[in-house]
């Protein structure tokens, strides 16, 4: 059953107000226009005590949003945990580009390097229609007091791109916006928000959706897990090896490095099961790109026989000679 059919049963058995729904979807667009408004005259950011977070596990998710919108209730459902409440300043979209995190973009497509003599030399291989590249760029570099650098601008970027590659600090996330309380919504609401770019619709209360949510943040980090077997032995399905393309790789030589760093030197081929092989198991070497689930067992080379390889190597017995045979008995007359 799809979302819109669900919420229309849900609806049905709770006779909820349509007219109340509306407004409160009103309301809350008018708020996110404000904010986006904000958003385009902040420059600098004034906040307050900052705050650390401890980094362990495999991936790393913040929920952000304005109070009460159902965030401490999220992390209750999705994880089973209590939320500790926590306000911090810092947690409204605007600051977090202003404190240099760009959601949901890539770096843009401009080479840039400091120089330290020869001037400006500025190139693209793209029509620019955002930025004038005589006098825009070379006032940009002024005021970084560059005066020596090369910039070649590979795809037409605007300005605060440019700006971006010039501070060279920026974090480039992934991020989903979250419609939560879609129960109290309309139906039309709910598909309009629904086809929004990185948007997933959801309600805490009726569990509506959570399980696509959950997907979506599975597929949004790209972790991969990857089962060992040990040679002779049914795979180890509880503990997997997390590997991710944030975090070094998903091949097989990725894979040998989460399980120990000498691993790569001793590995002669591996054997592979699961989606990334062609056929079960597949023989794969270091750069073979593991997908998610895929079982894999190294095969490590045997040990080197002392005394060197083929017709060089020494044996430890010496050859029998001839005249060591023995002498067959003398025939019976
Ligand atoms: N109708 C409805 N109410 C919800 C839903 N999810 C959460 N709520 C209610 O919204 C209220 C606020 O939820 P919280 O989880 O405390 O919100 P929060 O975002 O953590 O709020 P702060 O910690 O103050 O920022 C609670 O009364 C929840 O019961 C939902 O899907 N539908
Ligand atoms: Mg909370």
């Amino acid at each position: 059953m799809g979302i819109v059919e669900r919420i229309k049963e849900t609806e049905a058995e709770n006779g909820s107000d349509a007219e109340e729904q509306s407004y409160r979807v009103s309301s809350w667009s008018a708020q996110s226009k404000d904010c986006k408004a904000q958003n385009t005259t902040l420059r600098a950011s004034k906040s307050g005590d900052g705050f650390e977070v401890t980094k362990y596990g495999h991936g790393r998710v913040a929920l952000i949003g304005f109070p009460s919108v159902g965030k401490s209730t999220l992390l209750t459902m999705l994880t089973g945990t209590n939320s500790e409440a926590a306000s911090y300043e810092f947690t409204t979209l605007r600051e977090l580009e202003a404190v240099g995190l760009r959601l949901n973009k890539r770096p843009p497509q401009i080479y840039f390097k400091k120089k330290k003599t020869g001037g400006i030399s500025f190139n693209t291989t793209a029509p620019l229609t955002h930025i004038d590249e005589k006098k825009l760029c070379y006032q940009i570099l002024h005021e970084y007091k560059i005066h020596n650098a090369e910039v070649l601008f590979r795809e037409d970027a605007t300005v605060d791109d440019f700006i971006d590659v010039i501070e060279g600090n920026r974090k480039y996330i992934k991020c989903v916006y979250v419609y939560n309380k879609i129960d109290v919504v309309g139906i039309d609401d709910v598909d309009r928000l629904a086809r929004q770019p990185n948007s997933i619709v959801i309600s805490c209360n009726l569990k509506l959706n959570l399980d696509r949510l959950l997907a979506r943040m599975w597929d949004e980090m790209g972790l991969v897990r990857v089962y060992s077997k040990p040679q002779g032995q049914q795979p180890d399905f509880d503990e997997p090896f997390v590997l991710s393309a944030d975090r070094g790789g998903c091949t097989v030589e990725d894979f040998c490095n989460h399980v120990h760093r000498t691993l790569v030197k001793d590995m002669k081929y591996a054997l592979v099961w699961g989606t990334s092989a062609r056929h079960y198991p597949q023989n794969c070497g270091l750069i073979h790109r593991l997908e998610d689930e895929d079982v894999v067992q190294i095969v490590k080379k045997k040990k080197r026989e002392e005394g060197g390889r083929g017709r060089f190597k020494t044996h430890s017995n010496p050859p029998t000679r001839i005249a060591d045979g023995e002498k067959k008995a003398p025939l019976k007359q």
